[in-house]
């Protein structure tokens, strides 16, 4: 087995090819990034320590580099993490979620149609839903609940869902879709809300927490997220949508607090900012269609991932303080000063 993961240097995507190595030593994995801002090629090191992981920088947006990438690796399945990832940045610069999150995603459909690769795995996020109100916690995303997106972002996550179901129905590609709810864990880019937390906090800078904090999010760990796609690769219907979430709601400023009194920091760092335009106010998924035909359930608990989670930044600061002293600092200050 050959699989061709795509944003395999960001933070999802380098998980699931450790995640892959190590349930599956005899598969052969095939990683391709076009190393943006968010892409960190020194995080696949020790994936490139294995003789069966080869690595290729390209863009999912060029058409002549993915033909040739796939006409001569032949994968049997393309997983297509590749994405501008940010909501925030997408209200700043749509343009560029729009030609990767949506165009990237084509030319990466047509190259498995040209070559007869035999399943593409588009990742989707539970974001292409829009919001729930926070006064009705009986409401839950399910497969069949409306798009209804956003920001630019959302918008081009659920433009490419509905071009992989176009390209399922019209072309018969073999493909399935997956929309999970937020992920943390190791090796996330600080910009997002966990990470930077834990990265203001260690640094004493103010905690900026959006609107009033109460937004909620749907925290899953990210090996459990890799655990569900490797499975509904093994086991999923082709042509379906998959929603993966574990029932772990939580308001944004109840994060925060955790994240400082894990670390002993002062609450005196939270810091109340404009909000962010169009702010989703709560996302959950019920992942019943998964759990019953997959058997899917995820294995950690929020109370022991965050704590993995804060450990792996405090034990690699390397990682991250790389990440912060370049063109991220720039990105601070226009996102954050003076908000
Ligand atoms: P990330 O921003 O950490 O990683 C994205 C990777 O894609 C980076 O390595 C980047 O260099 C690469 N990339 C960007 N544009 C590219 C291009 N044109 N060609 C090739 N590579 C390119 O994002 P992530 O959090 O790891 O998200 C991965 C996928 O999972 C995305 O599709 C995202 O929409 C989806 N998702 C994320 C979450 C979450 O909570 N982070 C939840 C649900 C779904
Ligand atoms: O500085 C911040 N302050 C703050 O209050 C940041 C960066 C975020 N927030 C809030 C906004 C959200 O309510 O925290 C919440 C989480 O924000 P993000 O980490 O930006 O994630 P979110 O917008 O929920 O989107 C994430 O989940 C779905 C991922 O970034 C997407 O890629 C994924 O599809």
């Amino acid at each position: 087995m050959k699989i061709l993961v795509t944003g395999a240097a960001g933070f999802i995507g380098s998980n699931f090819v450790f995640y892959e190595q190590k349930l599956h030593p005899d598969y052969e994995i095939v990683g391709l990034d076009s190393l943006t801002y968010a892409g960190n090629l020194s995080t696949l090191e020790p994936a490139m320590e294995n003789d069966r992981f080869k690595f290729f920088k390209a863009d999912i947006t060029d058409r002549d580099a993915i033909f040739k990438i796939v006409s001569e690796e032949k994968p049997d399945v393309i997983v297509n993490f590749a994405a501008e990832s940010h909501v925030d940045r997408s209200i700043e610069d749509p343009g560029v979620f729009l030609r990767t999150n949506i165009l990237g995603t084509q030319v990466l459909m047509d190259a498995a149609r040209e070559y007869g690769v035999g399943r593409f795995h588009q990742v989707g996020t539970d974001e292409v839903y829009g919001d729930l109100p926070l006064d009705r916690p009986d409401l839950l995303f399910t497969e069949t609940t409306p798009i209804n997106t956003s920001s630019p972002y959302s918008a081009s996550k659920a433009s490419a869902d509905l071009l992989a179901m176009a390209y399922h129905r019209t072309f018969g590609l073999p493909l399935t879709i997956s929309r999970c709810s937020n992920n943390y864990g190791p090796y996330q880019f600080p910009e997002k809300l966990i990470p930077l937390m834990i990265a203001n906090a260690l640094a004493d800078k103010p905690l900026p927490v959006y609107g009033e904090g109460l937004n909620v999010r749907d925290w899953l760990y990210v090996d459990d997220h890799c655990k569900a796609i490797d499975m509904i690769l093994s086991n999923g219907k082709i042509g379906e949508v998959y929603n993966i979430g574990g029932h772990n709601e939580m308001a944004n400023i109840d994060i925060v607090k955790l994240i400082i009194g894990y670390l002993g920091k002062p609450e005196s760092l939270i810091t109340y900012v404009t909000d962010r335009k169009g702010h989703d106010m709560r996302y959950a998924i019920d992942p019943k269609k998964i759990s019953d035909e997959l058997g899917w359930s995820p294995e950690t608990k929020f109370a022991d991932g965050i704590k993995l989670t804060i450990d792996w930044y405090l034990h690699n600061k390397e990682w991250w303080e790389n990440i912060i002293s370049g063109e991220y600092r720039k990105y601070y200050a226009e996102m954050y000063d003076g908000r």
